[in-house]
Formats: C-alpha cells, sequence, structure tokens
C-alpha cells in the first residue's frame, strides 16, 4: 500500500512511522508513506495558501489552487482521497478494515478556519475522528493511517486483530497474564483451568458484559 498525506507541517509526523509495528510494516515493504507540504505547490508568489472567507468572518481559510495541483500530482487510477475534517463521517474499525485493502490513499489535513469548499469535490471519503475539534487533521490522519496499516495482511499475526474490540461490534474480553497472584487480585479461575470451550464461553460472555456496561451503543 502507498500512503501520501498532503500537510503544512510535515514536522508533525517525524516519529510517529519511525517506531514499533508502523516502522516495521515499512522496512519490510508493506507500506510506503510519504508526507507532502501543499505549500511548495503554491503558485502564489508568496507561497500563499489561504485567504480571507468571502462574505466575511473571521479567520483565513485554505485555497483551492496548492491542494488541487498537489493532489493532480499524486493520484493515480486506484487512489482514494480522503479528507480530514471534523463534519466528515465519524470513523470506526470497519472503515479500518475497508481502507486496508485499498491500493493508495491520499490524505489530506485542513487547518486554519477551514477550507474552500470546493476542495470537498476532488474527494471520495470525508471523516472525522470524533466529535470534538483538533488544530488540525494531522494527528487525526496519524491515527487513522494507524488503524489501517496494522490491519495489511503479514503487518501482525491476523490472531492479534480478529480479537480486536469493535470487531463484532464488542468490547475486548479481560486478559490477564503472570503472575496468577498480584497485590491480591487473582486472574480468574477459567482462564488456568485448561478448558478451551469454557474460556471461550467464558470470553463472549465478558466481552458483552463489557459493552453493555461500556458502550451499549453498539449493541443497538
Ligand atoms: Cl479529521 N480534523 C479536525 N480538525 N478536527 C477533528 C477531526 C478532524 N476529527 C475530529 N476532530
Amino acid at each position: 500500500m502507498k500512503i501520501d498525506v498532503l500537510s503544512l507541517f510535515p514536522g508533525m509526523f517525524s516519529g510517529v512511522f519511525e517506531e514499533s509495528i508502523i516502522k516495521r510494516a515499512i522496512n519490510e515493504g508493506k507500506v510506503s508513506i510519504n508526507i507532502h507540504n501543499f505549500r511548495d505547490f503554491s503558485l502564489d508568489p508568496h507561497n500563499k495558501v489561504d485567504d480571507t472567507p468571502y462574505g466575511g468572518g473571521a479567520g483565513m481559510v485554505l485555497t483551492c489552487q496548492p491542494i488541487f495541483d498537489c493532489v493532480k500530482n499524486l493520484r493515480e487510477e486506484d487512489s482514494i482521497v480522503i479528507l480530514l475534517t471534523p463534519d466528515g463521517e465519524v470513523y470506526k474499525q470497519s472503515k479500518a478494515y475497508e481502507l486496508s485493502k485499498c491500493k493508495h490513499l491520499i490524505f489530506i489535513c485542513g487547518h486554519y478556519e477551514g477550507f474552500d469548499e470546493r476542495i470537498r469535490s476532488i474527494c471520495d471519503l470525508e471523516i472525522s475522528i470524533g466529535d470534538y475539534v483538533l488544530t488540525g487533521g494531522e494527528i487525526a490522519s496519524m491515527a487513522i493511517i494507524d488503524s489501517i496499516v496494522r490491519l495489511i495482511p503479514g503487518v501482525i499475526e491476523e490472531e492479534s486483530h480478529v480479537n480486536d474490540s469493535f470487531n463484532d461490534n464488542l468490547l475486548d474480553y479481560p486478559t490477564y497474564t503472570k503472575p496468577r497472584v498480584y497485590d491480591g487480585m487473582e486472574v480468574p479461575e477459567v482462564l488456568v483451568s485448561g478448558d478451551h470451550k469454557k474460556i471461550a464461553e467464558w470470553r463472549k460472555e465478558e466481552s458483552l458484559k463489557r459493552t453493555r456496561e461500556r458502550r451499549p451503543d453498539l449493541l443497538d
């Protein structure tokens, strides 16, 4: 998979893709991630990327030209262009699975007070990561990219994500490791019973219980 990100603040990405599982996925050639400063595409003599809003109002608005030209430069036949915006569709694990099957993703990080409405016309998808406002799309794009890359076949063992929270719309069951008793807290008996059928039933039950208690909306 190839991922391109358009951002005015490429420095925000440094380090994030250079650790742990994403780093390994890049090194193994399973994904390539490139950050592009769309200011480099501005045709303005001062490399301007924003202007005042028509109709008046506070703040600056990202203009079409640098973003249109940068996307035109990167777009291929199978590219999916994704706009990060708080008024987009709220991101879910099911979308992460969908996107993990794509060949090429282009993320556009908005900033400042907003972007020219016409930028939406070159996007296939608009995504928000939740009902709160970030200063820009950068952190949202990092969260989304992380969730996608771990689902690319071979990046982590499939067994590690078939049991993830949100698969089947359920939260994860509780897990424990050694020691059997820590600070007076014991590992549930069933997990050391060796009875795999019982363990599977217990996990399903706990998943349901936890989802009912914490996220009843997922069960609706
Ligand atoms: Cl994708 N962008 C911004 N600026 N704020 C957000 C968001 C995205 N998702 C939630 N809040």
